[in-house]
C-alpha cells in the first residue's frame, strides 16, 4: 500500500486544529512493506517550514556540501544542495527509504546519491571527506573572521595562510573591519543566544527613542522565526510618518557610540542601491535605505546596568555581530520581508515573483512588469497576496 502525504493538506489540518493522524504510523498500522510518500510544492515559499525538522542528519550532511560549495565560488552547486535540503526540512517525518522521495522536486542526481548512502551506511565519504579537507577547514577558520569572505580566503590559502596563527604572522593586510573581526574572532564565532538578542533589543530601542520619540526598532532575521540562537542579530528601524526616518542611522549609532556599546561599526548604503537600472524606487527615496554593520560590547547579564567604560582584566562583556537597517515606512514591508529570511526562502520568493508572476521583488518594492507598475504593501500578508501565495508567518520560514 502508498500512503501519499500530501504536505498542503497536513499543513491545513495542523492549522485548523484537526488531528494528523496520518502521521501517526503505529495508528494506521503501517508496516515495514507499505510507503509513506511525501509530496511537496517545489517553491519553498509555498511550503511551511518550521524549526521541527525531522532530517536533520541529512540536512546536515547537505547543508556542509552547499557550504563548501559556496566558499568555492560555485553558487549553482550550493543553490542545489540548499534547495534539496529545503525538501527535507519540510517533510513531516524522518525519511527511511529513497522509494518516499519519488515525485519530489529539487532532488538532483547528486543530493539522492548523498541522501542513498546515509540511509545506507550512515554516512556519505563525500560529505566525511569534504569535513577533513585541509581546504574546507582553512575556508571554514578564514572566513570565519568578519569581514573576511570566500575570495580573500582563497587568496589568502594559495599564500599558505591555513590558520588564524600564520595569518598574524605573515603581514597580511587587514581591514579595519577584518582587524576587528580577529581581535574578537571567539565572540563571535559563538552563537548569539535569544536572552543576549533580547538585551541588545532594549539597548537599541533605547538609542532609537532617544534620538527619535515614535520610531520602531523590529527583531528581524533568525530570531524574528523563532531560533534560539544566531549568528548575529538583525534589527530594521522605522517611523510611522514617511520622512521622519532620513538621519536616523549616524543619530542611533552616534548614540551607541556615546554609551560605550559599539566596539566596531559600518554605516552603508544598502547593496539594493547599486543596482541603478532594474525597478526601483526614485533614487530619492532609495538613499535613505542605510545599513550599519556593528559588533556590539554586550555586558554578562549579572553587569547589565552598569557603565562598560573600564572592564576590569577578567572580561565581563563579549563582542556580538548586530545590524541595524533603516527603512521609509513606504517600503517597510518589503524590508521587513526581505530581512526576515530565511536565505534560501527570500530567494525563492523572488525566483517565485519573476518565473512565476513575471513580477520583481526586492526589500524595497514589488514590481509588475505586465502592469509597468510598482505594487503597493502595508504588510507582508499584502505582499504573500500581491504574489498570488497563501501567507506564510515568520516561524514557518526556516527553509
Ligand atoms: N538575507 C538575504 N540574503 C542574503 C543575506 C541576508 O535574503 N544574502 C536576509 C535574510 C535573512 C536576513 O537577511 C538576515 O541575514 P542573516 O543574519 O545572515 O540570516 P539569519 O537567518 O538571521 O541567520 P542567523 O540566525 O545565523 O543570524
Ligand atoms: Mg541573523
Amino acid at each position: 500500500a502508498v500512503h501519499l502525504l500530501d504536505i498542503s493538506w497536513y499543513t491545513e489540518s495542523m492549522r485548523a486544529g484537526r488531528p494528523v493522524e496520518i502521521l501517526d504510523r503505529h495508528k494506521l498500522q503501517i508496516n515495514e512493506a507499505e510507503v509513506v510518500l511525501f509530496s511537496v510544492p517545489s517553491y519553498a515559499c509555498q511550503r511551511r517550514t518550521t524549526l521541527d525538522n525531522h532530517n536533520v542528519t541529512l540536512t546536515d550532511a547537505l547543508s556542509l556540501l552547499a557550504e563548501n560549495a559556496e566558499l568555492s565560488d560555485e553558487d549553482g552547486r550550493g543553490v542545489a544542495f540548499r534547495r534539496a535540503a529545503a525538501v527535507l526540512k519540510a517533510l513531516p517525518a524522518p525519511v527511511t527509504a529513497m522509494s518516499q522521495l519519488t515525485g519530489l522536486p529539487c532532488l538532483g542526481d547528486h543530493s539522492l546519491r548523498v541522501i542513498k548512502d546515509i540511509l545506507e551506511n550512515e554516512a556519505s565519504d563525500e560529505v566525511e571527506s569534504t569535513k577533513q579537507s585541509d581546504r574546507f577547514k582553512a575556508l571554514k577558520v578564514l572566513t570565519g573572521i568578519f569581514g573576511v569572505g570566500s575570495k580573500t580566503a582563497d587568496r589568502w590559502i594559495r599564500d599558505g595562510i591555513h590558520n588564524l596563527h600564520q595569518l598574524q604572522e605573515s603581514g597580511a593586510t587587514l581591514n579595519r573591519a577584518q582587524q576587528a573581526g580577529l581581535e574578537h574572532y571567539d565572540d563571535l564565532n559563538q552563537q548569539v543566544t535569544k536572552a543576549e538578542a533580547d538585551a541588545i533589543t532594549e539597548i537599541v530601542q533605547e538609542a532609537v527613542v532617544s534620538v527619535l520619540p515614535g520610531a520602531q526598532v523590529v527583531l528581524t532575521g533568525g530570531f524574528r522565526r523563532g531560533k534560539q540562537t544566531g549568528h548575529d542579530v538583525d534589527f530594521l528601524i522605522t517611523h510611522p510618518e514617511e520622512g521622519r526616518e532620513v538621519g536616523l542611522m549616524p543619530k542611533v549609532v552616534f548614540w551607541l557610540e556615546s554609551q560605550g556599546f559599539l566596539l566596531y561599526q559600518k554605516t552603508t548604503r544598502n547593496s539594493y542601491l547599486e543596482v541603478k537600472d532594474g525597478p526601483g524606487r526614485p533614487s530619492s527615496n532609495m538613499d535613505r535605505f542605510e545599513r550599519c554593520l556593528s559588533i556590539f560590547k554586550l555586558a554578562k547579564k549579572e553587569e547589565r546596568g552598569i557603565k562598560l567604560t573600564n572592564p576590569p582584566a577578567h572580561r565581563r562583556w563579549r563582542a556580538v555581530r548586530v545590524d541595524l537597517v533603516v527603512s521609509p515606512i513606504s517600503q517597510f514591508a518589503f524590508a521587513l520581508l526581505g530581512w526576515t529570511g530565511s536565505k534560501l526562502f527570500e530567494r525563492e520568493l523572488r525566483r517565485w515573483a519573476g518565473h512565476e508572476k513575471a513580477m520583481s521583488l526586492s526589500s524595497h518594492a514589488l514590481y509588475d512588469n505586465k502592469q509597468s507598475r510598482y505594487l503597493r504593501a502595508a504588510s507582508e500578508e499584502e505582499i504573500f497576496a500581491h504574489l498570488g501565495l497563501e501567507y506564510i508567518p515568520p516561524s514557518e520560514r526556516n527553509a
